[in-house]
């Protein structure tokens, strides 16, 4: 029942306001509103997550907190979505960890290609120390990292060619988030990259500006880019981190115990994220060569010398990220295996 008065209220029902504020609590004070956007759509696991984290918020602050959700780039794109939350005109973005480059460095080491061997190794490390700290240089930017949650293993499609090897990736027209590394990487390995907004890639892929691009298997057919694209491989080059993120202005705007609310909100809604991220992910692959895509399998081999040639930029940015903190991920990463 607060889901619908909330739901009448937001859609302008001032009439019935009133009559149900009781249900509410809506009598002790005005609702708090976050607006929350992604760049996904609504069929995607990141979306029916927010739905959870919208769920958890207003049940628990008896609808205190409203939550606002959109999806498909409706608020705008990763990066825009960051800056609005910056000057406190959005309060919710989940980005990948990619394009939050742009505003911290030093996120920098998670586009290193291969860095993680599993999403169970991601968990650990993300969740622990090293991943908290990370979280941590969020604050200076005007921005509250709440969790992580899970874009998940990217692999690369395109519509000219099967990529099995290296030498497949030779001047292929791809779109790359809005990241140097990622951009660098891909030039490495023969490609000719662009980066771009989210929401521009199906209409750059339709009108042929791009050849191709890389997500994960969810997003590739929950997106339909199989309408587009013709050939999917498993590169697996890079494990995409979502960032939950708030802004900090309006956490710092919420009581302590509203802090925690949405602290612990955005956590387990993010454990039901992974969840459905990977039983995703596992369905899709089928279900993109049902939709007419052919699958081409990267072998070891392959994908060793693909890591042979991006490690010189791995090293140039492991300098900027810094030798120390790009050890200490290291050193997570081998203790959580
Ligand atoms: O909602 C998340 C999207 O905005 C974006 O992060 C998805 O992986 C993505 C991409 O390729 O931009």
């Amino acid at each position: 029942a607060a889901f619908m008065v909330l739901f009448l209220a937001a859609c302008g029902g001032g009439d019935t306001d009133t009559d149900n504020a009781g249900d509410t609590g809506g009598d002790t004070g005005e609702a708090k509103k976050i607006r929350a956007g992604i760049g996904l759509n609504d069929a995607h696991p990141q979306y029916q997550s927010l739905l959870k984290f919208k769920e958890l918020v207003e049940e628990r602050t008896n609808g205190q907190i409203e939550v606002e959700t959109y999806h498909s780039s409706q608020l705008g794109d990763d990066r825009t979505m960051t800056e609005a939350l910056q000057l406190g005109s959005q309060e919710v973005t989940i980005p990948s960890t990619a394009p939050l480059v742009n505003f911290v460095p030093e996120f920098a080491v998670f586009d290193f290609p291969f860095l993680f061997p599993s999403e169970e190794v991601a968990d650990t490390v993300l969740d622990g120390e090293v991943g908290q700290k990370f979280l941590g240089m969020l604050e200076d930017q005007n921005l509250v990292g709440l969790a992580y949650w899970e874009n998940g293993f990217r692999d690369v499609t395109n519509s000219v060619r099967p990529i099995a090897t290296a030498a497949d990736f030779k001047g292929l027209k791809l779109r790359t988030m809005e990241n140097q590394v990622h951009l660098e990487a891909f030039q490495a390995l023969g490609a000719n990259p662009t980066p771009m907004a989210f929401g521009e890639l199906f209409t750059a892929m339709q009108q042929g500006t791009v050849d191709g691009q890389e997500n994960p298997y969810a997003t590739i057919n929950l997106q339909k880019y199989y309408e587009v694209q013709d050939h999917v491989s498993n590169t697996h080059h890079i494990y995409s981190p979502f960032v939950f993120l708030m802004s900090k202005s309006f956490f710092d705007s919420l009581t302590e115990e509203q802090q925690q609310i949405v602290k612990d909100a955005a956590v387990e809604a993010g454990q039901h994220n992974r969840e459905l991220n990977r039983k995703t992910n596992a369905e899709s692959l089928e279900a993109l060569q049902e939709n007419g895509m052919t699958f081409t399998e990267v072998s070891p081999e392959a994908h060793a010398e693909m890591k042979e040639l991006v490690q010189p930029v791995i090293d140039k940015y492991a300098d900027q990220v810094g030798a120390d903190l790009v050890q200490e991920v290291y050193d997570a990463i081998e203790a959580a295996q």
